[in-house]
């Protein structure tokens, strides 16, 4: 087709304008670019067909077929809505219009409890490995900016979903925030920023964390909550400036760990205020109570809020949990009452057990108290059925939790990586040591001096715990043969100071036992880091793959190889994140058609025609697809 267009175009015909024939004449270029496109689409499609899915952590198909059935939402009569553009009243307009301290007072001043929804990050993070994609978050953005008009936020980026989406999703963690924005004008985006360590799981050089705050706020982010994993100030110091010299509204956390009502434990309430006093002494717009295993119980969260409002009237709180021990939405309800001005909450399918409470059940609880968070429980419930149809769609990637499991409160282990560990544990045939991996991860966490667990700490216990378990070490085994084990890369880095210093200093002699003649960095690593080299990551990208911004550069300082093996599959299958979720994750039957939109306005329409025998001489097969009335065929290595 290209040629036919390029033979009959009149300028070609005419045979002028040679000079300026192909700036003048970008249509019949477009046309190879969209050629080009089908075909590396064909590509994937044809290595689906032969060799099924081949994206990490699946396991089976998908359980939802049919095609999706979109949900209708009212306004306040309870008459059809007409959403065929965004909605653009919300709480991001006072943000953008008067600014950060603006958003803040305001929040403060709302008499309600506002709530976040937290269902396009922590809540496909928490039960479905991250692994949902941009196109179903563009599918249902018009409806969420209705539905949560009057939500505090809309959590949809940052913690797993940047390594997530290029690694095991093919897509730019950029593109879908420039999407999302275009599609969510209204609600304030947030994201989570883990201070200096930024989206990685160690620390970086102060310059890659300022870049990528800046970066991350020009493209659409409004809010930034930035967590230290061990509660060093110093640590969660340097996210906090870049968020304020990027022009975010600055959401500095506390992380919650253990049981502050227990005198035995560590972390207790003198412990927490002091944190809250050192943040609110640097600046913060918003503090963030972060309970990232589901472990504040009610009264805790009562006494611990009610104590930060006392001592601080004017900070907004907003407060962040999981459902892990079945409590979640009692602990918001309790922090509602006293005092906080936002709390987390996920769609009702996408809520409890490890990810967010109900939605719909905080709604209930509240509903007709001064704390009502102002949402219309009809549309939120509307959206729900949606995200139904979405959870069979992403089955494959389930971990199979079946109830609440208060055993949380002995192991501590994070929302989103108990999930993890459950479907690490099922895919390495180890589910009957389960049982034993959560043992093993609580004496991990007492010889590692009981820290505050979450990532990237949470991952050093992770590891520490599997590390035992495979190599049968008891506690008693790990302190005595220290000098002699090949830990974990992760605990050496812990030890090592990468991630910060916790809370009371390190386990020794374990931590120099391990370390042998590794460094030893005793204040935060920012400090011994070179500043990276950020005008020479740009221009290697530019030669090793043709293009970059500063979004590439970003995602480079954070994660190297993912970015370059991301660059490496497009390069080879194209743009993968247009293709519906179906076809993403299993191939068609045959003489099933189906629609990809390249772009706007260019769609293809596509159908498997066969897939032909194993050749001998190649170890191919030829698969055949019908693409907009044509036939093209495909050759795929047959890997089975
Ligand atoms: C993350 O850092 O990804 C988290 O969700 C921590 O809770
Ligand atoms: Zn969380």
């Amino acid at each position: 087709p290209f040629l036919a267009s390029l033979l009959t175009h009149p300028t070609f015909i005419e045979g002028t304008c040679w000079t300026t024939f192909i700036d003048d004449t970008p249509e019949l270029f477009a046309l190879i670019g969209s050629q080009n496109r089908a075909q590396k689409l064909l590509a994937y499609l044809g290595d689906l067909a032969v060799n099924g899915s081949s994206i990490k952590g699946q396991i089976g198909e998908p359980k939802f077929k049919g095609d999706i059935i979109m949900p209708k939402l009212v306004d306040d009569e309870g008459k059809d809505l007409d959403i065929s553009s965004p909605c653009t009243k919300g709480w991001k307009q006072i943000i953008d219009k008067e600014g950060p301290e603006a958003f803040a007072k305001a929040v403060r001043a709302n008499k309600g409890c506002l709530l976040m929804d937290t269902t396009w990050r922590d809540a496909h993070q928490s039960l479905l490995a991250t692994r949902v994609r941009t196109v179903d978050l563009l599918n249902i953005a018009r409806e969420t900016s209705y539905a949560y008009s009057n939500a505090y936020s809309l959590e949809c980026w940052g913690g797993a979903t940047f390594d997530v989406a290029m690694r095991f999703l093919y897509e730019d963690p950029w593109d879908r925030l420039r999407k999302m924005r275009k599609a969510v004008p209204n609600i304030p985006f947030q994201m989570l920023l883990r201070g200096a360590n930024g989206v990685a799981y160690s620390s970086l050089p102060d310059n890659a964390i300022f870049h990528f705050c800046e970066q991350a706020k020009k493209n659409g982010v409004d809010i930034f909550r930035i967590f230290d994993a061990l509660n060093d100030i110093d640590q969660l110091e340097v996210g906090m400036k870049a968020v304020h010299k990027a022009g975010g509204v600055v959401e500095a956390t506390i992380c919650y760990s253990g049981d502050m009502m227990n005198p035995k434990k560590k972390y207790n309430l003198e412990y927490y205020m002091d944190l809250v006093e050192k943040i609110v002494k640097i600046g913060t717009h918003c503090l963030g109570i972060k309970d990232m295993a589901g472990v504040l119980k009610p009264t805790a969260a009562k006494l611990l809020v009610g104590s930060i409002r006392q001592k601080y009237p004017d900070l907004p709180i907003h407060v962040h949990t999981h459902d892990s021990a079945g409590t979640g939405v009692a602990s918001m309800v309790a922090c509602a009452q006293a005092g906080a001005d936002a709390v987390d909450a996920a769609t009702d399918s996408m809520s409890g057990m490890t990810s967010q409470p109900s939605v719909g059940a905080i709604l209930a609880s509240l509903e007709g108290t001064e704390y009502d968070p102002g949402l219309n429980g009809h549309n939120v419930r509307a959206l729900d059925t949606y995200w139904a149809q979405l959870r069979l769609l992403y089955s494959p990637f389930e971990a199979g939790l079946t109830g609440p499991d208060p055993e949380v409160y002995e192991h501590e282990i994070p929302g989103g990586q108990l999930t993890n560990l459950i479907f690490q544990a099922s895919q390495l045939g180890l589910g009957a040591q389960w049982a034993e991996t959560k043992k093993a991860y609580e004496q991990a966490n007492d010889l590692l001096g009981d820290i505050v667990k979450v990532t990237p700490t949470s991952k050093v216990v992770g590891d520490l715990a599997q590390f035992m378990v495979s190599n049968k070490l008891s506690y008693d085994d790990v302190i005595e043969k220290a000098g002699e084990l090949d830990f974990p890369g992760s605990v050496l880095e812990f030890f090592e100071g990468l991630m910060g210093q916790p809370y009371k200093g390190f386990p020794e002699p374990l931590r120099s036992k391990a370390l042998r003649d590794r460094r030893k960095m005793d204040k935060r690593p920012g400090l011994y880091l070179e500043p990276m080299d950020l005008e020479k990551i740009k221009k290697d990208i530019k030669e090793k793959f043709g293009s970059t911004s500063e979004c590439d550069v970003a995602s480079y300082a954070m994660y190297p190889k993912v970015f370059e093996d991301y660059r490496k599959f497009i390069n080879k299958y194209g743009d993968l994140s247009v293709l519906p979720t179906k076809y993403f994750l299993s191939r068609p039957e045959i003489g099933e058609e189906f629609h990809v939109e390249l772009e706007k306005g260019k769609v293809l329409i596509l159908k498997l025609l066969a897939i032909g025998p194993l050749s001998d001489q190649t170890g191919q097969r030829e698969v055949f697809y019908e693409v907009n009335g044509e036939v093209r065929q495909v050759s795929v290595d047959d890997n089975k």
